[in-house]
């Protein structure tokens, strides 16, 4: 991570009119497309409740998002109060980040569009993920799945942030971003913060448990691929028993071990344990042992999480509120930023 002043002259001098310098702010976003993974959880969404102290954060539930694949309604519904319930539950705090809901704030909509307009058919047509979205839903290859980068800005750019914690799968999208933003700041004048992706070292990019030469995947097909942080113990520790390894039969990092060097991520992100220390501590035991380490790990991470998902999930007065409460306050900072931008393009406002 930079250490230098990543804010615009713009920023420095609205800043100076206040006493303390301002926080750096982070946003990030994650698609209510079913319940998250390990995978969402290492990746993200724990690094997101360790930087609430440090940095001024937003985080939003990017159901927009979600519908660039056909998602059942009411389902989607569920999955929408799901995932806001999941972000209290991990720990991110109301009182000190802003907690909402994509579609409850127009304005990234509407951002979106201005965006798309300084978005080029060749680098959407470069970003993996529309790639390999396209390739999973050939069916249904839409026009939001091809323009979703320019969305994803939208969501960045709107709240002004210097950084955007993601995982690895997620730095192409950021570095688009940067990119339209700039152009526009260009053209315009200085209207956006230039952000940058935010990605931790620790399992930033946790693999598939069947396939582990592809990423953890909430929308995996197969369940035996991904731990759901709301799976049971039991299922917990027979996803991990089945997970696939190798006839080497030895706990080490190495080529061509990508099954059990995903697990010693896995271990290494939950326990804090070095992968040299993990190698150690399994010398002579064979891999039943290790997943059954690895599985007892994770179960105990997620246990208080599961228990307070529980209990939010069944207030659904106070979830609402919260989305309210989320929805005003982010409408209000949003609303600026598109503001001001469609004032410099030269927009009539009234
Ligand atoms: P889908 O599988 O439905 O496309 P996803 O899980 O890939 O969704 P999001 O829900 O949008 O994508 O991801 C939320 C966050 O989790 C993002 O910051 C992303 O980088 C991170 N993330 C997703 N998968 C992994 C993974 N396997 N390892 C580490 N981080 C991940
Ligand atoms: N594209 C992201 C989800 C996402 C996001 C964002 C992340 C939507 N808007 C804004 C960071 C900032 C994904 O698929 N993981």
């Amino acid at each position: 991570m930079s250490t230098q002043n990543p804010m615009t002259p713009a920023e420095t001098a609205e800043n100076q009119e206040h006493t303390a310098p301002r926080k750096k702010r982070a946003l990030s976003c994650i698609q209510p497309s079913g319940i998250p993974t390990l995978g969402n959880y290492l990746g993200a969404m724990r690094n997101w409740v360790g930087m609430q102290d440090e940095f001024d954060c937003a985080f939003a539930v990017a159901d927009l998002h979600a519908i660039t694949v056909r998602q059942e309604p009411a389902k989607f519904r569920r999955q929408i109060n799901e995932m806001f319930a999941l972000l209290l539950a991990i720990g991110l705090d109301p009182e000190k980040s802003l907690l909402f809901v994509q579609s409850h704030v127009p304005a990234h909509a509407e951002l979106a569009w201005l965006l798309a307009c300084h978005t080029q058919f060749g680098e959407l047509s470069r970003m993996t993920q529309f790639k390999d979205k396209a390739a999973k839903h050939a069916d249904n290859i839409n026009l939001g799945l091809f323009a979703y980068p320019a969305l994803m800005a939208a969501d960045i750019l709107l709240y002004q942030p210097d950084y955007v914690p993601v995982g690895a799968d997620q730095k192409q999208h950021c570095e688009l971003t940067r990119d339209i933003a700039i152009r526009f700041n260009n053209l315009y004048g200085n209207v956006f913060t230039i952000p940058e992706p935010y990605i931790m070292k620790n399992g930033a990019r946790i693999r598939s448990l069947q396939e582990p030469t592809r990423k953890m995947s909430k929308s995996d097909e197969n369940a035996n691929a991904y731990i759901s942080l709301k799976d049971d113990p039991d299922t917990i520790l027979r996803k991990f028993k089945r997970a696939v390894t190798d006839s080497d039969a030895c706990v080490r990092y190495a080529e061509g071990k990508d099954g059990v060097n995903n697990l010693m991520e896995i271990y290494s992100a939950v326990t804090g344990r070095t992968l040299p220390e993990i190698e150690r501590e399994f010398e002579g035991k064979g891999y039943g042992d290790f997943k059954a380490a690895v599985a007892e790990a994770v179960i105990e991470e997620l246990r208080p999480i599961q228990q307070r998902f529980d209990e939010y999930m069944k207030d659904k007065a106070q979830l609402e509120a919260l989305m309210k409460q989320g929805a005003e306050r982010a409408y209000a900072v949003a609303r600026r930023t598109l503001s001001k931008a469609m004032k410099k393009m030269g927009f009539v406002l009234v």
